[in-house]
């Protein structure tokens, strides 16, 4: 089984600032976290961030045919994103939205996902754990 996970902007600052919200771990530690449970599960992961919406956009379209499902946490893209939204549905491959935050008891504007619309699920406020549920869930999914 073959997840490719995508990462939005500023998702590479974490453990840099807003310890309090994103916690004191970085990206490197999160793509390590996230190998080690890809390990454990027997799947195959390939992690990519960006800060820019057109190259998020691009790694969905390519997606298909190379990889069984998607694991995303759009970031701020989240709630802005029809685009993103549109690569999703293009593609059809299952996928589910994580966020290291709990975006349902934040700001109102971050109740909104457009991505949402085009993914099985949406875990929220577990941290890096989010992510190790997402390629779980996925592994049903696909074997199902
Ligand atoms: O909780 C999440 O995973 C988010 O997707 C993170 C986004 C935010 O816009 C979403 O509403 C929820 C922001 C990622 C920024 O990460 C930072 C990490 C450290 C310092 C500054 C930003």
């Amino acid at each position: 089984m073959k997840i490719l996970v995508v990462n939005g902007p500023n998702i590479n600052m974490l453990g840099v600032r807003e310890p309090e919200i994103y916690g004191r771990e970085t990206y490197a530690d999160l793509v390590a976290a996230i190998q080690q449970h890809a390990q454990k599960i027997g799947a195959e992961v390939v992690c990519v961030q960006s800060n820019h919406e057109g190259e998020i956009v691009a790694w969905i379209q390519q997606a298909l045919g190379v990889y069984d499902g998607i694991v995303i946490n759009p970031a701020a893209y989240t709630h802005t994103s029809v685009a993103i939204l549109d690569a999703l549905k293009a593609v059809n491959l299952p996928a589910i939205e994580v966020h290291i935050s709990d975006v349902n008891t934040r700001e109102a504007f971050r109740r909104i996902s457009y991505p949402a619309m085009a993914c099985r699920k949406v875990i929220a406020g577990k941290g890096f754990w989010g992510y190790c549920e997402a390629m779980e869930d996925l592994q049903l999914i696909i074997d199902h």
